[in-house]
């Protein structure tokens, strides 16, 4: 048995994500609805250029998953990186009005990504930006009794560690299961109603966070070629969808990410009856503790479509039109799309421009066509636009492969059934990160995107140059 070989970990994270599909399909049938309905879409649109394969189209999902104690997140951690998944951002959600921070759990090198592109959003806790002194003290008093890793799992992580992280094929089967459980849904509240109720008037998702025993992730989203096709399809057959698509507006060259969902589910769960609730005897607590019946809001179902990641200065550009058309929405009182439709025209949309502006970042690959002449011998800009032209060199859009917050914030609020109101989130830009605390809780820091972006940019110029060369010679 020890003998058998070892998993690597980006086949173990396409393992680990099939399993997490097939109990999210089980617990949320709509769920697999929406991938039907996006995978029979993806397979119409699938041209020559579409800048990913259909076989990472097909597996490719993000999950949500919502901690409450900084030990969670650190566990997290070491769960995800025997999937080869690493913190790859942080997110502010603050600004949105929500006391948590949050980070990517991702592949980070464009082999892996191209395997399988598994991506879970994190979030944290921060119990510091809870208003009410009641409902922050109970809040973390629930938080202080649950664990959400079963003991064979914490056993299992350190197996993994003195095998330099990797499990042999039995053990990879334990930790898939053991760690589906930190994920799954458990309808059985660890907090009383009237606890959830003292929660959820202070956030329905602090209610989220803390009154249960496992970390569920709250939805698992597939990756459409064509969003507004998707969207169309799941009104069509009477899914109970948003009406607005979060992110950029439609365009020619895709950018970033685009987001829609179904509402969360009213689902039926139990909270707990403490002894202290009903006569009195508190030191039976939680033993004699009976069940009553109620519901909860929380999983939903989302659907994405991932364009060009952009650089610094194209999301810089991104942003400042995105503020302009929430003004222009607040002032002339517009729709929302249509304020972002026409501000959004001074955003390039041609491939040309997108690259000579430097807004977005660029695949290079050799077209296997010899240059002309003899001018290539230097490799510098002015060369490499003219192997471009030559057609020696083409060039295409990385996917963005993370998160936007305010898009983030918008599925946070829709969810809940809430008008995700823009000026609200506007409003709320109160700028407090805690970047130091998040990485203190992760126990390292996180990784920069635009790091990994202009290195996989650099990696593909390099290595088309390089089998340019080879011929060469
Ligand atoms: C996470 C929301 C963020 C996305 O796609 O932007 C997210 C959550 O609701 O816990 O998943
Ligand atoms: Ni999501």
């Amino acid at each position: 048995l020890e003998e058998s070989p070892l998993v690597h970990p980006d086949e173990l994270r396409t393992a680990f994500a099939l399993a997490m599909s097939h109990m999210y399909k089980n617990e949320v049938p709509l769920y697999g609805d929406l991938v039907r309905i996006v995978q029979s879409g993806n397979h119409k649109v699938i041209t020559n250029s579409t800048p990913d394969s259909l076989d990472r189209l097909t597996l490719e999902r993000h999950g949500a998953i919502r901690l409450g104690k900084p030990e969670e997140l650190h566990t997290v951690r070491r769960i995800f990186a025997l999937l080869g998944m690493h913190a790859v951002g942080y997110y502010d959600l603050s600004v949105a009005g929500l006391p948590m921070h949050a980070t990517c759990f991702r592949p980070i090198d464009t082999a892996s990504l191209a395997v399988n592109p598994f991506r879970v959003f994190t979030t944290l806790l921060r119990p510091e930006l809870i208003r009410s002194p009641a409902a922050h003290d109970l809040a973390l008093q629930l938080l202080a009794r649950r664990n959400i890793f079963s003991q064979e799992l914490l056993r299992i992580l350190d197996v993994a560690n003195a095998q330099a992280g990797r499990f042999r094929v039995h053990q990879a089967e334990i930790f898939i299961r053991e760690a589906l459980r930190t994920f799954s849904w458990a309808p059985v509240a660890e907090a009383t109603q009237t606890e959830y109720q003292l929660l959820r008037a202070e956030h329905p998702i602090l209610a989220d966070i803390a009154s249960f025993r496992t970390a569920h992730i709250n939805h698992l989203t597939p990756r459409t070629l064509d969003i507004d096709a998707a969207q169309a399809a799941m009104a069509a057959e009477g899914m109970p969808v948003k009406d607005r698509i979060e992110g950029p507006p439609k365009r020619k060259w895709p950018i970033l990410l685009r987001q829609t969902s179904f509402l969360a589910l009213e689902e039926k769960i139990q909270f707990k009856v403490r002894d202290s609730d009903s006569d009195g005897d508190e030191a039976e607590d939680t033993h004699n503790a009976g069940l009553v019946d109620g519901s909860h809001k929380a999983r939903f179902g989302e659907i994405e479509e991932r364009g060009a990641a952009v650089t610094p200065a194209g999301r810089a550009l991104y942003d400042q039109l995105l503020e302009e058309s929430m003004h222009t929405a607040e002032d002339q009182k517009e729709a929302v799309d249509e304020a972002l439709v026409s501000t959004f025209r001074e955003y390039p949309d041609t491939w040309e421009e997108l690259r000579k502006q430097e807004l977005v970042y660029v695949k290079y690959s050799f077209t296997g066509k010899m240059p002309s002449s003899s001018k290539y011998d230097v490799v510098s800009p002015p060369i490499i636009e003219s192997l471009i032209e030559d057609g020696v060199l083409e060039t295409s859009p990385i996917t963005y492969e993370d998160f936007l917050p305010f898009s983030a914030a918008g599925i946070f609020q829709s969810n809940l059934n809430q008008k995700p109101n823009s000026l609200q989130v506007r409003d709320a830009l109160k700028q407090q990160s805690d970047v130091e605390g998040f990485e203190h809780a992760l126990g390292c820091s996180v990784i920069d995107p635009d790091v990994l972006y202009s290195r996989a940019q650099k990696q593909s110029l390099e290595s088309s140059l390089l089998k340019l060369k080879s011929l060469l010679l």
